[in-house]
């Protein structure tokens, strides 16, 4: 009792004034196609966490307005957040952003909800503190390489095309979206064509174990790693037909957790592990599975989930960690938007990020394009 209260100053809390939700609505450049569907139009959350200093801590949700990629949805984020999420952080103290998915655990799953509020706590944690979130998070990467994905494209020709232009760019692979009747034909295609270029393709779950020995014709072209094969929830087939292919399988939607990176490293799943911040349920989760795959020489990268800025910057302060061994997904904000959120905008020059040394997330909010892209706003007090 004594010990506690002669060492209760030291105790230091984030003491969070006021939570803001914003809804966005932005428009992609260019229709996005995956196995799964189409989008352009992005609608999502920007949270904001203010201090007691007036700093301001921001983070994105990355779910879709439908449940396609997983079962949360742009609404399900607002629903979980106001009435769930937010009532714990309005009744409980945080000394660390590491308290917030202990916080979180009664509530299941809303990986993604719980994600873009302990971002926004990450990110007010590290400028409190005058340091950068990428520093906060243990990473130490100056700069770090990127790739790119290639959505379905309506021709073989065009898909050659757009491959040129991001190889030309100076990008480090390429990641090609695939589905049952645009796959191996067009693989072998773009690999005649490209014949050094590292190469990968993503099939968002488009099949299943009775595709096995038409997806093994894959082993002969050389690719990186194919990517989320199987069934979003499935990691017992993956471990068959990594079994029975030479090509390493990434996991992608299969993996939410540590628990579930452990398991599938265990069944022999998956060779690589795609992270998503938002898909594993926050920054402190990444890091777990990022630290594990690190001791068990699991190879991993940094998936996108076609953020804008704010995303983006969290993903670039996540990929300085030693462990991310592999390109990501975190393209330049002008491969997506005609305007991002933030400034300056996320560039890309030969296929490498220069991290920002500013606090936090290291880039400023462009107030006028949040504003310009806000659709409707929620503010709760503490
Ligand atoms: O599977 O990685 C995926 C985009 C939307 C949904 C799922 C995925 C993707 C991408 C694009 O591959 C990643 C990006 O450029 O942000
Ligand atoms: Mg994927």
């Amino acid at each position: 009792m004594f010990l506690q209260d002669k060492w209760r100053f030291l105790i230091v809390t984030i003491p969070i004034k006021q939570i803001r939700l914003r809804k966005l609505n932005m428009r992609l450049k260019h229709p996005f196609t995956t196995s799964f569907g189409t989008m352009q139009d992005r609608h999502f959350f920007i949270t904001e966490v203010l201090d007691d200093r007036g700093n301001r801590g921001f983070g994105e949700s990355v779910a879709f307005i439908s449940p396609w990629y997983s079962e949360e949805t742009v609404e399900t984020n607002l629903h979980v957040m106001k009435d769930f999420l937010i009532p714990i952080l309005q009744e409980n103290e945080i000394k660390h952003p590491n308290d917030v998915s202990a916080l979180f655990e009664p509530i299941k799953r809303n990986l993604m909800a719980k994600s873009a509020l302990e971002g926004a706590i990450w990110d007010l944690y590290a400028k409190r503190n005058k340091m950068t979130l990428a520093n906060a998070l243990g990473g130490e990467k100056k700069v770090i390489d990127v790739g790119v994905s290639i959505g379905i494209q309506p021709t073989v020709k065009q898909l050659l095309e757009t491959i040129e232009e991001n190889v030309d760019a100076g990008y480090k692979r390429i990641k090609i979206k695939i589905k049952p009747g645009w796959d191996v034909d067009v693989l072998r295609e773009v690999r005649s064509h490209f014949p050094n270029t590292p190469i990968m393709a993503d099939a968002n779950s488009a099949y299943t174990l009775a595709d096995l020995d038409h997806l093994k014709q894959l082993d002969d072209l050389n690719l990186m790693m194919i990517e989320q094969p199987l069934a979003h929830d499935d990691i017992i087939d993956h471990a068959t037909l990594q079994a029975n292919m030479d090509t390493p399988i990434c996991l992608d939607e299969s993996i939410h957790s540590f628990e579930d990176t452990r398991k599938a490293i265990q069944l022999g799943s998956c060779k690589i592990i795609n992270i998503k911040i938002g898909r594993v349920g926050g920054l402190t989760e990444a890091i777990r599975i990022h630290d594990y795959c690190q001791k068990q020489g699991i190879d991993v990268w940094c998936g996108g989930m076609l953020e804008a800025g704010v995303g983006r910057a969290h993903n670039i302060a996540l990929t300085t960690l030693s462990g991310f061994t592999m390109p990501g997904d975190t393209a330049g904000s002008s491969n997506y938007w005609e305007k991002d959120i933030i400034s300056p905008e996320v560039i890309v020059h030969d296929g490498v990020i220069t991290v920002p040394d500013k606090p936090g997330i290291g880039y400023d909010i462009d107030e006028e394009a949040l504003h310009e892209f806000t659709v409707d706003e929620k503010v709760f007090q503490f």
